[in-house]
């Protein structure tokens, strides 16, 4: 099965590749234009240490310009801030505190957080008054002067991005838990606008295959957001097991909840559980979009219920890793049943816009059924609100309109493109983080190739689809040869950064070896936070 979806890929990966205008991630970028020049600043000035002082950002800002001088944060640093009314007040008041959390560990200042306008004695701003429009898409400034720091965007939002960028101006030493000596909490005087190229930057955990822990779902979201992506998609059912709690069918959770691919860990989210995640994921500006994989992947629901199942027995729990043998029954009125309630309880604890409906490799279900399963899929999450993603061919699918998004790992987009359905793309040999880096690194698959970092870096998602049709990308982590965080953390890091970049950064910003040179400058940042990442021979590592 792999094999065959290996190979089709690649053939149709030909075809588009000729029939499209081919567009380099990786030319090296002239510096002849004001932008360029400006742009190419915090990568390239001084040598590549660790902790020189040099600004190394992932992603890389739009505008970048570094003036002489430098900023201190001290004890007496206070956090002020401002909106256009008090919930914007109160919203940005919250990102202010987030900020003093980030900074307080390794300095051992407690930034006051100040409702006011003008920062006395010389803090850190941060205003969401509308008085200069960057974009209201999350973009932000921030203009660093020897007296202060003032931080702008025209939502909260967009300071949440700002904040992660003033995050990287500091010392490396600011990602330390620890209370960290000897070190000057300087930033250099600078002027920065930036803005996303995408609104969709998402990454997608799949807790089916092998259950991750809300706390170690949560740490993804903090890492997450540390790059400024804001879609976490969560696969929470497949053949092997159904991970999240639905009260009016509760064997989903109790018998296809114990089950995972072979060796992994079973388990679910309570819908309490699950709702913490959400607003978890939500503090720092995530969107979750809940998964239920159908009407394929669907062994661990028919393995929890016989009346799912055409002989009115419960089908064997599956912990192997095949795919594309299990269906729901498509004309029958008890799967839409089930359905319904599935998505109404689902919707009801996701503020989100999208439910996720999977809609892959359904190689058991007929064209046909699959045609009128997704016209009933569609109706069902349209009756409670939500509008429906999902994997090819789902944009084949009667009943799909340009309401819905196609998650493309297919390079075949033309009934997307003709329904006027926007894409997320997720590109198997570029952006699956779950494909090994390379021959003889341990885990992961390979049926859609070897990805190195910079593999997983040079590409756009222009090669794969028109722009106005992009509503973003996302990376893909399927847990089939994941067992612990620190197994997660290997596929997903450095390779979720090339994502984070590719989905924020303008494509003739970036380009690999300015790319690498700043990885591995921001190295020493993930060391500090304990990430396990791969040290990809690719990259220069410092240290
Ligand atoms: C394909 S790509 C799948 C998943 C597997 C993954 C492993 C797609 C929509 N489905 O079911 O887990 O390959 O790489």
């Amino acid at each position: 099965m792999k094999r065959i979806r290996n190979v089709k890929f690649r053939i149709l990966t030909i075809l588009v590749v000729i029939t499209a205008i081919p567009v380099s991630a990786c030319a090296v970028r002239g510096s002849d234009t004001a932008s360029d020049a400006a742009a190419t600043k915090p990568g390239t000035v001084n040598s590549p240490a660790s902790n020189d002082g040099a600004v190394y950002l992932i992603p890389q800002a739009a505008e970048y310009e570094k003036h002489p001088g430098s900023y201190t944060l001290t004890a007496d640093t206070t956090i002020c801030v401002t909106g256009d009314d008090e919930k914007e007040i109160q919203e940005t008041a919250q990102v202010g505190e987030y900020l003093a959390s980030l900074i307080s560990p390794s300095t051992g200042y407690e930034p006051e957080v100040v409702k006011s306008i003008s920062p006395s004695g010389g803090g850190i701003l941060l205003t969401a008054k509308d008085d200069g429009k960057v974009s209201d898409a999350g973009g932000y400034r921030i203009k660093v002067t020897e007296q202060n720091i003032t931080l702008s965007a025209d939502n909260p939002e967009g300071l949440f991005h700002g904040v992660q960028t003033l995050r990287q101006l500091l010392p490396a030493e600011i990602e330390k838990d620890s209370l960290t000596g000897g070190v000057d909490w300087t930033i250099d005087c600078a002027a920065i606008i930036d803005y996303p190229v995408y609104r969709w930057r998402g990454m997608m955990l799949d807790t089916a295959r092998n259950f991750i822990s809300v706390e170690n779902v949560k740490r993804m979201i903090d890492l997450m957001a540390g790059y400024k992506m804001n879609t976490l998609h969560l696969h929470l059912s497949d053949d092997q097991g159904w991970r999240i709690e639905i009260k009016s069918w509760p064997e989903l959770a109790a018998i296809g909840g114990s089950s995972a691919a072979d060796g992994g860990t079973g388990g679910y989210y309570t819908q309490e559980q699950y709702a913490d995640i959400v607003e978890y994921a939500q503090s720092r500006y995530i969107t979750v979009v809940p998964e239920i994989d159908m009407p394929g992947h669907t062994n661990a629901a028919l393995a929890s219920y016989g009346e799912l199942n055409p002989d009115g027995r419960k089908a064997k729990p599956y912990t192997g890793t095949d795919v594309g043998f299990s269906t729901l029954m498509c004309n029958e009125e008890i799967t839409y049943a089930f359905i319904d309630d599935v998505i109404r309880e689902l919707a009801a604890l996701t503020p989100g816009e999208y439910i996720h409906v999977g809609g892959d490799e359904a190689s058991s279900t007929s064209k046909e059924d699959y045609n009128t399963f997704m016209t009933r899929v569609n109706e069902i999450a349209a009756s409670y609100g939500k509008k429906t993603i999902g994997w090819n061919p789902f944009d084949q699918a009667e009943g799909t309109s340009s309401e819905s998004l196609l998650q493309c790992w297919q390079p075949d987009v033309s009934a997307a493109l003709q329904k006027g359905m926007k894409l997320v793309i997720s590109p198997p040999d570029k952006a699956y983080l779950d494909m090994k880096y390379h021959e003889n690194t341990a885990l992961g698959l390979q049926w859609a190739g070897y990805i190195p970092t910079d593999v997983s870096y040079c590409w756009n998602p222009t090669d794969y689809a028109p722009e106005g049709s992009i509503e973003g990308v996302e990376c893909p982590l399927w847990s089939e040869t994941i067992r612990t965080m620190e197994d997660l953390e290997f596929l997903a890091f450095p390779r979720l950064l090339s994502h984070a970049e590719i989905g924020w950064t303008q494509k003739d910003l970036r380009n690999w070896d300015d790319y690498k040179h700043r990885l591995a400058g921001h190295a020493i940042r993930m060391d500090y936070q304990k990430i396990g990442y791969y040290k990809d021979p690719s990259v220069s590592w410092i240290q």
